[in-house]
C-alpha cells in the first residue's frame, strides 16, 4: 500500500471513530448538566416536561452551548405599607405653613385693624386686601359692609376684637350648615352592594392624581378598601404616577392601554371594585382645559358609562388655589358638564389667595369639602370652616 493511502485510511478511521465517540461525550455532558440544574433549582420542572426549541430531528445538530446557570433570587420581601396620619386636626397645619410664607392677608388685615382710627380709607384698603385674597368683590362687599356696622355700634373695637369679628364674617360667609362629607362610603347595605365611586376631574396639573392618592390613604386609614382606576390614558406616566400611590397603601389599580378610552377603564375600574367588594372606587381623569370642547365631551362620556353601574356618588373638581378667580370659570364650565358635587381645593400652602373657598362657594352653591395643604401624602385636610379662617387670618 502506498505510503498516502495508509494516511487516507488512517484519518478516515479516525473520523469514524469520532463519529461514534462524540455523540456519546455529548449525551453524557448533557446529562451531567441536567443534574447539576437539578440539584441547583429545587423547583424546576422536572427533565420531561422540557420545552425544546432546537433543530428537528435528522439535521446537523449545532454545538452545543451549556445553558447559563439561572441566578436564584431569593424571594422579594413584601411591599411595606405606610400608615397614613389621622385626618383630624390637619388643618391646624395650614396655620403654621402660612404663618410661616409672610401671609400678606394675614398681616396687612391685622396692620389695618389695628390703626388708631377706622375712616373710609382704611375701610377700602381692608376691602381691597380681601380682594386680592380672592374672596370676591361681592362677597367683600357684603362682609366688610357688615363688619362695619357692627364696629359702628359696639362703639370703638380692639384690633383683635375686630379680627375675631371679621373672622365670624368670613366663617358665616362660608355657610357652616353645608355638608361637607366626601360620598366615599359604600352601597353594602343596598341590594346591589356596590362601591362608592368618586369621580376627580379638573384641568391639567391642578393636583388630581396626587389628591386621589390622597383620598385613597385617608380612606385605607380609616378601614375602608379601595381601587384606583387611571382614567388618564393620555401618557402611561399617569396611570405609574396613580400605582405608585396605591401600592404605598395596597389599593389596586385598574388601568388600560396608553390612549385608550378614559370611559372603558372607569367602567372596568368601577366592575372590578364590585366584583372584589371594596369600599370605594377613586377615578382619576385626565386634566383638560374647560374650553376644550372635545375633551369636556369626554369627559361627559366618562361619567355616563361609569352611571351604568349606577348613580357616581361624588364628583369632586380639584381647583388650584393659586390660579385665583379662573378656577371659578373652571369650576362652572366643569359643573355644567359632570355636575360637580364637591371641590378640593389644592396648593393652598403656597398661596394667600385662598378667598377662592368663599368665591366659589358663593357663586356655585358646591361645597368645599377638602384642601391640599402641601406635597406630602399626608398633606390633605377635611375642610373646616373656623380652622381655615382662622389659618387665614394668621398672621
Ligand atoms: N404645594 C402643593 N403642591 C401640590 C398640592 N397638590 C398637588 N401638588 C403638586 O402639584 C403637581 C401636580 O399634581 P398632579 O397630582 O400630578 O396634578 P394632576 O391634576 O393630576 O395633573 P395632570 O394629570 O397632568 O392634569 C405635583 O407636583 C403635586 O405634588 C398641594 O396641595 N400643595
Ligand atoms: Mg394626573
Amino acid at each position: 500500500m502506498e505510503p498516502q493511502s495508509v494516511i487516507f485510511l488512517v484519518i478516515f478511521l479516525a473520523l469514524m471513530a469520532l463519529a461514534f465517540v462524540l455523540p456519546t461525550l455529548r449525551r453524557q455532558r448533557r446529562e451531567r448538566l441536567r443534574e447539576q440544574e437539578r440539584d441547583t433549582l429545587p423547583g424546576a420542572p422536572p427533565v420531561e416536561e422540557e420545552i425544546t426549541t432546537g433543530a428537528p430531528a435528522g439535521t446537523v445538530e449545532a454545538p452545543e452551548v451549556p445553558a447559563p446557570a439561572r441566578p436564584v433570587s431569593p424571594p422579594a420581601p413584601p411591599p411595606v405599607l405606610e400608615k397614613p396620619e389621622p385626618t383630624a386636626g390637619r388643618l391646624v397645619r395650614l396655620r403654621a405653613r402660612l404663618s410661616r410664607s409672610n401671609n400678606a392677608l394675614g398681616k396687612g388685615l391685622l396692620a389695618l385693624l389695628s390703626r388708631d382710627k377706622l375712616d373710609d380709607d382704611t375701610w377700602d384698603e381692608i376691602e381691597d386686601t380681601l380682594i386680592t385674597a380672592d374672596v370676591g368683590v361681592d362677597a367683600t362687599r357684603e362682609i366688610v359692609g357688615k363688619l362695619r356696622e357692627q364696629a359702628r355700634v359696639e362703639g370703638t373695637a380692639s384690633a383683635a376684637d375686630l379680627r375675631a369679628m371679621l373672622a365670624s364674617q368670613l366663617v358665616a360667609a362660608l355657610d357652616p350648615t353645608m355638608d361637607r362629607s366626601l360620598r366615599a362610603t359604600p352601597h353594602h347595605d343596598s341590594t346591589d352592594g356596590r362601591p362608592a365611586v368618586v369621580l376627580v376631574v379638573g384641568v391639567n396639573g391642578a393636583g388630581k392624581t396626587t389628591t386621589c392618592g390622597k383620598i385613597a390613604r385617608v380612606l385605607i386609614a380609616d378601614g375602608h378598601s379601595v381601587v384606583l382606576g387611571a382614567a388618564d390614558t393620555f401618557r402611561a406616566a399617569a396611570a405609574d404616577q396613580l400605582a405608585t400611590w396605591g401600592g404605598r397603601v395596597d389599593a389596586e389599580d385598574v388601568r388600560g392601554p396608553e390612549g385608550g378610552d378614559p370611559a372603558a377603564v372607569a367602567f372596568d375600574a368601577v366592575k372590578r371594585g364590585t366584583e372584589t367588594g371594596v369600599d370605594t372606587v377613586l377615578i382619576d381623569t385626565a386634566g383638560r382645559l374647560q374650553n376644550k370642547i372635545g375633551l369636556m365631551d369626554e369627559l361627559g362620556k366618562v361619567k355616563r358609562v361609569v352611571s351604568r353601574h349606577g348613580p357616581v356618588d361624588e364628583t369632586l373638581l380639584i381647583l388650584d388655589a393659586t390660579t385665583g378667580q379662573n378656577g371659578l370659570e373652571q369650576a362652572r364650565v366643569f359643573t355644567e358638564v359632570v355636575d360637580v358635587t364637591g371641590v378640593a381645593l389644592t396648593k393652598l400652602d403656597g398661596t394667600a389667595k385662598g378667598g377662592i373657598v368663599i368665591a366659589v362657594q358663593r357663586k356655585l352653591g358646591i361645597p368645599v369639602k377638602l384642601v391640599g395643604l402641601g406635597e406630602g401624602p399626608d398633606d390633605l385636610a377635611p375642610f373646616e370652616p373656623a380652622a381655615f379662617v382662622d389659618a387665614l387670618l394668621a398672621e
